[in-house]
This record gives C-alpha cells, sequence and structure tokens, in this order.
C-alpha cells in the first residue's frame, strides 16, 4: 500500500525533528557553498547556526524566479560541474530558459519522490506506463519515467504529440497507465474518437495528470472517456520537477514529500505566514538537495495546507489543488479571478466541452473578459439563436452569482479551439 511506510505514516513530531535537522543541514550546506546564500544571509546578519527549529525559517530571505535568472547559469550551484549529471530547465516560451541542475544523488531522490507518488497513485510493478509529456528540457516526462522505472513497470517514453500514433500505441501494447497534461488527455480523447477508439479497446487503468490545474469537471471528463482513476500531480521545475506532491486515491488533497520539500504557506502581498488551512502563495524549501538547493522559494501557486488524517492513512502533509498562479490572476472590477475558477463553473453545463479560451481586451477604456467555448459535439451552434443566447444567459449568471463579475461568453464552432500537447494555453491577453 506504502512506498515507504515510515515516512508516509510518521506522526507529526517526528516529521518535525526529521524536517529541522535536514533544515539545519540545508541551510548550513548552502551557506557554505552557494555565494549568492552566503551574501544574503550575511547582509541580514544572521548566523545560519542559529536558525534551528522550522519556525525560525522566518528569519531567512525569500527566493525568487528573478534570482534564478539573476544567477544564470550555474550562480546557484552548490557542487563542481562535474558532479552534475542533469541539466533540466522551465518550459517558459520567452528569453534564456531557467536552468536546474541534479548530482547523482539529486536523481537517485528524484527517482524515490517519483516512484512513491506514482505507487501512491496505484501504479505497480505490472503496470504498462505510457510517459505522454513531452521529453525535452522539460522535466514531466523524465521525472515520470524514473518514477515508473523504479517501481519496475515497463516504459513506454512515447512524449507528447503524434496523437494517432498515441492512441494506436495505448490500445496495442495494453497500457494501463497514461501520464500526461490534462488537457493532453483531453486531445487523446477527442483523437480517439474520430479513429472509433473507445475506452474499452483499451486497458487503461490510472491517469496521472500534472503540470497544470485539473478542474473536477475536467476531471470527471478524462475518468469517463479513459475508463480511468485520474489523479494530480504537482512540481515545478526549480524545485526538481514532478514529484512535490500527488493525490492520493481518496482525492482528497494532494500529499506533499515533506521529507524532501519544507511547505508554508504566505500571504503573497505581506509575505507573512498565514495561519494552516488559510489561502495563500506557496513557499518551497528543499531539504535534500545537492546541486541547487532553495531556500523559500516563492512558487507564485495559490493554495493552502491541511494535516488531518486521510482515508489513504498517510500522515504526509496535503494541500488543496492549485488554485492558480498569482501571474495568472484577473484583476476584473476589483475582484480576483483565476481561469481555474472560470473553467470549473462553464464546464458544470453538460453542453459545454472542456476546450475553451479566455480572451482580455479593453473596451472604451474597460477591461473585458471574454470566455470561448465549444459546445459538446451534439450541441449545433449554427441556426439556433435563441438556444444559444439562453446557454450564454445561463453561464453569465452562473459566473455572476458565484463570483460576482459579468464576463462575456462566445460559443464558437467545434475545433476552432487550439488542442493542447502539453500545457494548454487558456488566457490570451489582447489588452
Ligand atoms: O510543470 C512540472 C510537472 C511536470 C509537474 C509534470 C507535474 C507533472 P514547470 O513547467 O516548471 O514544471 O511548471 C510549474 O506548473 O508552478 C504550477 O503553476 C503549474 N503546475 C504544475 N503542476 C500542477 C498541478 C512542471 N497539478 C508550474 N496543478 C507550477 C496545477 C500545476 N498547476
Amino acid at each position: 500500500m506504502y512506498w515507504n511506510e515510515r515516512i508516509e505514516t510518521l506522526s507529526s513530531g517526528e516529521m518535525i525533528d526529521l524536517q529541522s535537522a535536514a533544515l539545519r543541514k540545508t541551510i548550513r550546506y548552502t551557506y557554505d557553498r552557494v555565494p549568492f546564500y552566503r551574501q544574503r544571509i550575511d547582509s541580514l546578519h544572521i548566523n545560519p547556526d542559529e536558525i534551528n527549529t522550522l519556525d525560525d525559517i522566518v528569519r531567512l530571505p525569500f527566493t525568487v524566479k528573478a534570482d534564478l535568472r539573476d544567477q544564470y547559469p550555474y550562480g546557484l550551484c552548490a557542487v563542481p560541474l562535474s558532479d552534475i549529471q542533469r541539466l533540466h530547465a522551465s518550459s517558459g516560451t520567452t528569453g534564456q530558459p531557467t536552468p536546474v541542475f541534479n548530482t547523482r544523488i539529486d536523481l537517485d531522490n528524484w527517482s524515490g519522490c517519483m516512484a512513491r507518488n506514482l505507487y501512491m497513485a496505484g501504479v505497480r510493478k505490472e503496470d504498462i506506463c505510457q510517459i505522454a509529456f513531452k521529453y525535452t528540457l522539460f522535466t514531466g516526462a523524465f521525472g515520470h519515467h524514473l518514477g515508473a522505472d523504479t517501481i519496475g513497470a515497463m516504459v513506454i517514453p512515447a512524449s507528447s504529440g503524434q496523437t494517432e500514433r498515441q492512441v494506436l500505441m495505448m490500445r496495442d501494447f495494453k497500457t494501463t497507465v497514461l501520464h500526461c497534461t490534462p488537457s493532453y488527455a483531453i486531445t487523446i480523447t477527442e483523437k480517439m474518437d474520430q479513429m472509433g477508439i473507445s475506452r474499452e479497446d483499451l486497458c487503461l487503468r490510472v491517469g496521472v495528470h500534472g503540470a497544470e490545474p485539473m478542474s473536477d469537471s475536467l476531471r470527471s471528463e478524462i475518468e469517463e472517456k479513459l475508463g480511468t482513476l485520474a489523479l494530480g500531480d504537482y512540481g515545478l521545475t526549480e524545485l526538481g520537477g514532478p514529484g512535490v506532491s500527488i493525490e492520493c486515491p481518496a482525492k482528497a488533497g494532494y500529499h506533499i514529500n515533506e521529507d524532501y520539500f519544507f511547505p508554508e504557506v504566505v500571504n503573497p502581498e505581506t509575505l507573512e505566514p498565514v495561519p494552516e488551512g488559510e489561502t495563500g502563495e506557496l513557499v518551497l524549501t528543499t531539504l535534500k538537495k545537492h546541486a541547487m538547493p532553495l531556500i523559500r522559494y516563492r512558487t507564485r501557486d495559490i493554495t493552502r495546507l491541511h494535516r488531518g488524517p486521510c482515508a489513504c492513512g498517510r500522515t504526509l502533509i496535503r494541500h488543496a489543488p492549485i488554485l492558480g498562479r498569482t501571474d495568472d490572476m484577473l484583476i476584473f472590477g476589483g475582484v480576483n479571478v483565476f481561469p481555474s475558477q472560470l473553467e470549473s463553473l462553464l464546464l458544470e453545463f453538460e453542453e459545454a466541452s472542456s476546450h475553451y479560451l479566455i480572451r482580455l481586451t479593453t473596451e472604451h477604456r474597460r477591461d473585458r473578459i471574454t470566455v470561448e467555448i465549444e459546445p459538446v459535439p451534439g450541441f449545433s451552434i449554427s441556426g439556433n439563436p435563441d438556444q444559444n443566447a439562453a446557454l450564454i444567459g445561463k453561464m453569465t449568471a452562473r459566473i455572476k452569482d458565484l463570483i460576482g463579475i459579468t464576463i462575456g461568453i462566445k460559443l464558437v464552432e467545434p475545433n476552432t479551439i487550439p488542442r493542447s500537447e502539453g500545457k494548454a494555453k487558456r488566457v490570451v491577453d489582447e489588452r
């Protein structure tokens, strides 16, 4: 049932002891080896040996993405280049990549985290795992590959794209576990429809879908169309990639591998820690990294932590599904809105497909949000103005009721929204 029963069921006192010791070690290691951190800590007149308990961490400064860019390429490296075995980089599409590094031990730890996560999702040695994340500098494919490989499952390194071939491989090789983004899972189901292949023709059992938000409605659609138990996994390149957390089959939050990553949630404006259970920005400190340890890294991801008992028996702390990123938050008429909130509400409508695009424009110097959405295949929009207007009316009313804003909705013809092979682009800003 567990990959590492002792760690996954530690009492909170034992976990605190383990984390405190690892934190002390990490701070001393980082101070001694990374001039960037040494200068920062010195400038605050902190003696690294004064950081003894987890509560002391708030005395340390945050690390932000700009620090990684400023230290490009090797400034945050804590080991000689000869000890680095693998570079990955963030998936940003503009500018230079933000690299992260791994020693042999880091790669082994990553494999361990990912094996633990995938085992939690139900992956076993007998499984056939099709990795449909892209194999590039992006961490998604390699992380999932390492985890499935460590469990001893059969790995099909399919990469993403070539969706027809992807479906044929799933069918012919009897794939049982599909690893990809939630939006690519939807693209796959559409291709299956076009090819006349149904879930009964496949042997899929589990889907592990990370790298972007998966609303409950999107999850249900994937589960229904693929016949899987679809679970989300979370991570980010800067912290090594996937492996930070994953949902267990109870689907009641993402268990964090807190022996590797110490989580905090802070108010993104004041940067003060928020009480457990309150929403804010997730901040992570690596506890076992060798090549590139990070102290109090601001993820920009909005969530909350909760420690209560989980039906799966694990005691690892959980975070709620990521609501969105602070940099994706739309501020509209004074109300903060995340694209994922609009998605959850719109996908409640059975007429709505999961293909949508949020367009931000300015009209008469006022911001405007319009969601373009494709209805499901059986719902024809041509020649049915009353039916379309009724649907749009219901959707806008629902959003007004729950979020308090008035947005535009435009029903668009099938196949007009670009399909995703990785992370879907949901927002186009034309302001
Ligand atoms: O997306 C790593 C990853 C790959 C995680 C495969 C899980 C599976 P980046 O490209 O650096 O790394 O993007 C990280 O993606 O800060 C979140 O905003 C978002 N993200 C990742 N997983 C989830 C998730 C990978 N399960 C950024 N739910 C993060 C919501 C997610 N957002």
